[in-house]
């Protein structure tokens, strides 16, 4: 933080592209990311920004503006950076927002249908002391990735995953991991590894039922009492359905995995106490929904759901806080209002919105079309590091006539807007850190001031909706609305009460504002039992049922099987991805890529930092690549390779893993994408791995995002290496302009 603090990636100054700054939205759009950029002062950038917003909402409403800005700025509950712009955006009329996660879409869609809402449920999510205390069996589709648990949404008060994990493995624990690389689970729970192709853990847990299924080791009293559509489920194991039994045999061939070995984990499974964890991984691929219902229906049939230490887990090691027993405080964040709007994409399908304005998309059963979306604020997140096929997103990226974007940095994203405002960073500022997945609130004090002329993304918009007020489009004062007439200390001191009254309600005793200011940190005393996922439930399902349509576990759902999708019979199912080992396209691409969480790196952020540079190798975010498909290329180690598709391509360097799947490449999501504009400008010269990645739905279900893997080649870099330019500043005019002429 403190090297990029001041790096040369900083933004220091208000900028206009300079096609923009000359003929506002009819400037030429595909100079966007190439074209140098004007320093202008703030009241010219912010009127020319207020101006915009004025002219888009007067001429084609507020639907025309899309605000669903995903993105993970930044720590703290007031300057939240996506908080702070949808309480902007609600005031000023409503925009065209955005549903679910990058993270997790298909999981949130799916399970309010067959369990409860995913918030719900990881809130109360079972504990590792709980899995400590049964000395359970962890089976871990996905691993449980040790470099994934360092981090919350919100900020860490102390890192606990690693430490649970290794106590459950003392007090007696198994761990088994299932993935393709056999890293996934730390070396130090002497997990057993069972590689499995990728995208095929659907077609592995039905195979499993299966085995339960006919040798009876099913829990039919559990499905009876707390479950409903085993009977329309289990013909389909069987393969009365559809002439295919979901066998061993089956899925040996479809998974890689020995049918032997599938049949005596079945049995395991059913000997003793089972948890079932699915990495957060198994949902950002298509079909995503199906491994997460399947993997509940393979919990239901052990009867392990709401006893400890057993059923269920939604994502244990995928950040820290999960599973951790901590006490629960739903913190006071900066309000957004309401979005008088209801105009919404699935998050992921940005770049299919911008493409077919008017088009239909179908999501969770509806059916809405897309809207002619003319100008796009970004704030606190990059979606040219976090969306699909990127090559795609450019295209797209050309249909907005305006795009607004705040960040302190001269990321991809800032590089491809027209009117770009600095912000400030967290030490730049004051904040109260907290995460509803942690037990820590954090007094964060401001210890430098504001970088050049950056400012803080809050007192931009107050500055944006002084304009508005001025020019009289806003009914009422819209800067003292946005404000509510409160400085940033009195914002901070107003949230800390507001969550010292809620605390009451949670049995939580918070001290006064100034003794929290004094010691500067405030734990929540932690639950006196270990948390159980759906206890009450199991108690008493009559007492305590589940908010689904029967009260209980779906197994069958008449919701889903009600939304008509051809491939979607009502239960889980497996269905062939497009593009896996198995699919034809496999003899073309014939590797497998996964483009995991990065280790050195929060998504994108700081990647212009000494730390993350130091994990590249000659400048480039590196591959794991298994020794034998990298000698049958001809690559050695530490050689740069392309990675490569129809789609696109990136540079790379071959880092070799024996610990993978043959057939499988892994690399790290976040490098900046820096396009080889010379030699081939679909190809990312540092290693973006987004410009391979496909942009499709999982499904009409969730139509989340489905990015996490997809079938490539890898060569050795035939053409001379050119040298990654995306970490110092882009061109900049060489003058300041304090008035436009
Ligand atoms: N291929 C592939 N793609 C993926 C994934 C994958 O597994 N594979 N994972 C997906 C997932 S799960 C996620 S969550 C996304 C993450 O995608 P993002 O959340 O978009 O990624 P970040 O790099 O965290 O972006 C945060 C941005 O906010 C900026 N920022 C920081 N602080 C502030 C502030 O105070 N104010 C403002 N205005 N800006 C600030 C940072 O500089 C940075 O540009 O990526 C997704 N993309
Ligand atoms: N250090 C760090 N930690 C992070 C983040 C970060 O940016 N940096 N991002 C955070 C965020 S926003 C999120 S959403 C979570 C994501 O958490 P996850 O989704 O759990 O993380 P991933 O790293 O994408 O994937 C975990 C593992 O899944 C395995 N895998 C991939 N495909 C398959 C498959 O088809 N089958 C099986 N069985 N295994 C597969 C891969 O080997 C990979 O290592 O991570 C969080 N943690
Ligand atoms: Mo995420």
């Amino acid at each position: 933080m403190i090297d990029t603090r001041t790096g040369p990636c900083r933004i220091r100054q208000p900028m206009i592209r300079r096609g923009f700054l000359e003929d506002g939205p009819d400037s030429d759009r595909k100079a966007r990311g190439r074209e140098e950029f004007v320093p202008v002062s703030w009241d010219i950038a912010l009127d020319l920004a207020a101006q915009e917003l004025n002219r888009v909402r007067d001429a084609f409403g507020n639907n025309a503006i899309y605000a669903g800005s995903y993105g993970w700025a930044s720590a703290g509950r007031f300057h939240h950076a996506q908080s702070q712009l949808r309480r902007f955006m609600n005031l000023f009329g409503g925009c065209t927002t955005s549903r679910d996660s990058y993270s997790y879409a298909a999981a949130e869609v799916i399970l309010p249908h067959i369990v409860g809402p995913m918030a719900e449920l990881l809130r109360e999510h079972t504990s590792w002391r709980s899995i400590a205390e049964t000395g359970s069996k962890v089976i871990a589709f996905g691993g449980m990735a040790a470099r994934n648990s360092q981090m919350n949404s919100g900020g860490v008060g102390r890192h606990s995953q690693a430490e649970d994990m290794s106590a459950a493995r003392k007090a007696g624990a198994e761990f088994i991991n299932i993935s393709p690389s056999n890293s996934d689970v730390s070396g130090e729970l002497d997990s057993e590894w069972i590689p499995i192709h990728p995208n095929t853990d659907t077609a592995l847990m039905l195979a499993l039922a299966h085995t339960l299924f006919v040798e009876n080791l099913h829990d039919r009293v559990f499905l009876k009492s707390h479950c409903t559509g085993f009977e329309q489920f289990h013909p389909y194991l069987t393969g009365e359905t559809d002439g295919t039994p979901k066998d061993a045999n089956w899925a040996a061939a479809v998974t890689g995995i020995p049918a032997a070995r599938i049949i005596s984990l079945a049995r395991e499974m059913a000997a003793g106490p089972t948890f079932l964890n699915g990495s957060w991984s198994l949902t950002r691929q298509q079909n995503g929904e199906q491994a997460i219902w399947m993997l509940v229906v393979l919990a239901a049939m052990l009867g392990g759901i709401g006893k400890p230490g057993t059923g269920f887990g939604l994502g244990l090691g995928a950040v820290n806080g999960i599973g951790s027993d901590r006490g629960y405080l739903p913190w006071a964040a900066l309000p957004a209002g309401r979005n008088p709007k209801s105009s919404f994409i699935p998050v992921s399908r940005i770049a299919d919105m911008l493409l077919n304005p008017g088009e239909k998309f179908r999501y969770n059963g509806g059916e809405y079309a897309y809207p002619d979306v003319r100008l796009v604020y970004w704030v606190g997140g990059n979606p040219f590091h976090h969306h699909q096929d990127i090559n795609r997103l450019i295209k797209a990226w050309q249909n907005i006539e305006t795009v607004i974007v705040h960040d302190p940095f001269w990321t991809p994203t800032a590089r491809h807007a027209d009117i770009v405002l600095p912000t400030t960073v967290p030490l730049e500022r004051s904040d109260l850190a907290a995460s509803t997945r942690d037990d820590h609130l954090v007094a964060m004090q401001q210890v430098a001031e504001p970088f050049a002329m950056a400012q803080n993304d809050h007192d931009i918009f107050a500055a944006l909706a002084r304009r508005m007020t001025a020019k009289g489009k806003s009914g009422t004062n819209f800067e003292q609305a946005f404000t509510s007439g409160r400085s940033e200390a009195e914002w901070l001191r107003h949230l800390y009460e507001e969550s010292r009254e809620r605390g009451k309600e949670f049995g939580h005793d918070l001290p006064d504002y100034e003794s929290f200011l004094v010691s500067g940190i405030y734990k929540l005393r932690p639950p006196a039992e270990p948390t159980v996922m759906l206890k009450s439930f199991r108690t008493d399902p009559v007492e305590n049922p589940l908010p689904t349509p029967s009260g209980r576990i779906e197994i069958f759902s008449e919701i889903i099987a009600a939304f008509g999708l051809a491939d979607n019979p009502g239960h889980p199912n497996w269905q062939a991805p497009d593009e896996w080992l198995g699919a034809s396209l496999a003899d073309k691409y014939p590797l497998h890529l996964i483009t995991h969480q990065p280790s050195r790196r929060l998504h994108s952020q700081l990647d212009q930092s000494a730390h993350s540079r130091a994990g590249k190798i000659k400048g480039r975010e590196p591959c794991r690549i298994h020794p034998d498909d990298a000698r049958a290329r001809g690559i050695a180690e530490g050689d740069l390779v392309r990675l490569f598709n129809d789609r696109g391509a990136c540079l790379s360097a071959a880092q070799f893993d024996a610990g993978l799947l043959r057939g499988v490449i892994m690399m790290a999501t976040g490098a900046w994408y820096d396009p080889d504009l010379e030699n081939e400008p679909e190809c990312c010269k540092h290693g973006n791995p987004n410009l391979l990645t496909r942009d499709a739905p999982t499904s009409d279900i969730a139509s989340g995002p489905s990015a996490l893997t997809c079938l490539v080649d890898i060569e050795r870099l035939q053409r001379e290496a050119p040298a990654v330019t995306i970490h110092e500043a882009p061109p900049i005019a060489n003058i300041s302009r304090d008035a436009p002429d």
